[in-house]
């Protein structure tokens, strides 16, 4: 098995160049996304999203990653400046910023994700890659992408598609598939109203991570062929796949987690909801997904910061986060912090509460406030005495935006306030 035969995986994740989608919006999380692209988004205290599937490339032994931007890219070029230089260019090691650049043609943009590798064809061909393993930049999880593309060559395929098994109601946000019992696809539909569940698990389908291998001749010649298509929105969910399953050897790769062979921890932060559960999921007892495992760590670009301090008053016996996790750089004053996330940088000030909230870097708590099921966004100074989560209808009327679950989120537009980065 060349999973157990490290040396052929090496040769394999050698030979593969990886480019990391990270052009969408994520227009369902809301204002947290008005400003940055999803895969920029701040997750676990101190990532962001796209540290997940970057850091799961290092850790495979990829390390020439192609990052394509387009929506909103500010933010998440800064993040990979400065966080992922760290590659050595004398070993052929980098990581890229492939902007939409308009090089194939000078009034487009990228169209859909096919197109935004189209695109850029001429420089992957000057990195002459065997493989090409295509990501999307916006979920969580760690995968070792070296037994997905061991497994694309052991079956000979001509691409292969990562995928999870995957709630039937859920399935409708996704690509949905059938395969047969070599896990070859025998079909495959792009987000359809009615997904076809698994042979004897009626509420389950298979769906696709939005994550691919392609040898790199047959990726360069269905692009090709899809860029003259003048019916194809040029997706390769939409078009790529359904075009190829007929008449190529399309691979179904299922992700599953390696010691106990059960479905694996993956999860598009999606939702203001989703993004809420999952960040406060990591702080359970033993969460699903471990940020302290030394096997697979998760890189990032972290700032120099002293340590979270607590400053503790005696007479309101006030001054603590329980149950809770708290970055570099918080301060916590005389307030209690429980079940909640604190991203760096965080000032909780005096008599203040906040329970069961997820608040982003840089943000400051002012006395007395307090803070229930909510998402702060970076930046945001919230007045002291404010209240939040506990009446809906007046998170609502201050103009903030309240999720289908009752979670609020603030963001400094919301509260007429600039970004300072200072
Ligand atoms: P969606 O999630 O709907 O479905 P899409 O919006 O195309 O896919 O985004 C896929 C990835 O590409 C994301 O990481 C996004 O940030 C990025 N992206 C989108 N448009 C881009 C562009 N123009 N330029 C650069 N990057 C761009 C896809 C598949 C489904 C699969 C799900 C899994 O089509 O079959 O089930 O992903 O989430
Ligand atoms: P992140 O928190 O993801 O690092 P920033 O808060 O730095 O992102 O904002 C991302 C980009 O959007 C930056 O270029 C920032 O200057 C810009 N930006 C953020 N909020 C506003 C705003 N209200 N008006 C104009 N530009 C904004």
């Amino acid at each position: 098995m060349p999973e157990s035969n490290p040396r052929f995986v090496s040769r394999l994740t050698r030979n593969t160049l990886a480019l990391i989608l990270a052009g969408g919006r994520g227009a369902r999380l809301r204002q947290l996304t008005q400003w940055r692209s999803k895969p920029a988004v701040p997750f676990g205290g101190k990532f962001r999203i796209v540290d997940f599937p970057l850091s799961n490339c290092i850790n495979s032994g990829i390390r020439r990653i192609g990052v394509l931007t387009q929506y909103k890219a500010h933010s998440l070029i800064l993040h990979i400046q400065k966080g992922w230089g760290f590659l050595r260019g004398e070993f052929g090691e980098f990581v890229e910023l492939w902007p939409a650049q308009q090089r194939v043609a000078e009034t487009a943009w990228y169209a859909g994700t096919a197109d935004a590798v189209f695109q850029n064809l001429d420089i992957i061909r000057n990195h002459n890659p065997e493989y090409i393993l295509i990501l999307a930049g916006d979920h969580i999880y760690k995968m070792d992408y070296g037994a997905m593309i061991a497994q694309h060559v052991e079956t000979g395929a001509d691409m292969t598609v990562g995928c999870i098994e995957i709630d039937l109601l859920r399935a409708r946000e996704l690509g949905v598939m059938t395969v047969d019992a070599q896990h070859r696809v025998m079909a495959f539909q792009e987000k359809p109203a009615q997904p076809q569940s698994l042979p004897n698990r009626p509420d389950v389908a298979l769906a696709s991570m939005g994550i691919y291998v392609f040898n790199r001749d047959f990726l360069f010649e269905q692009l090709i062929k899809d860029a003259d298509s003048s019916h194809s929105s040029h997706d390769f969910g939409k078009d790529i796949i359904p075009e190829i399953i007929n008449r190529y050897r399309v691979m179904a790769y299922p992700f599953r987690d390696v010691r106990s062979g059960n479905q694996a921890y993956w999860r598009d932060v999606g939702t203001v909801d989703a993004f809420w559960e999952a960040n406060l999921e990591l702080i359970g007892v033993t969460p699903p997904l471990n940020l302290y495992d030394d096997n697979w760590p998760i890189w990032t670009y972290q700032e120099q910061l002293p340590p979270a301090k607590f400053v503790f008053d005696d007479d309101t016996r006030r001054g603590m986060a329980v149950d809770s996790m708290v970055s570099g750089g918080c301060v916590i004053s005389g307030a209690i912090v429980r079940h909640s996330l604190l991203f760096s940088n965080v000032r909780v000030n005096s008599y203040a509460k906040v329970t069961d909230s997820v608040i982003l870097p840089n943000v400051s708590i002012g006395r007395n406030c307090d803070i229930h099921r909510a998402v702060i966004d970076r930046w945001c100074q919230i007045p002291p005495n404010t209240v939040i989560g506990r009446d809906p209808d007046a998170d609502k009327a201050a103009g903030f935006y309240m999720s289908e679950t009752g979670i609020t989120l603030i963001t400094p537009d919301m509260l007429g306030q600039s970004v300072n980065r200072l």
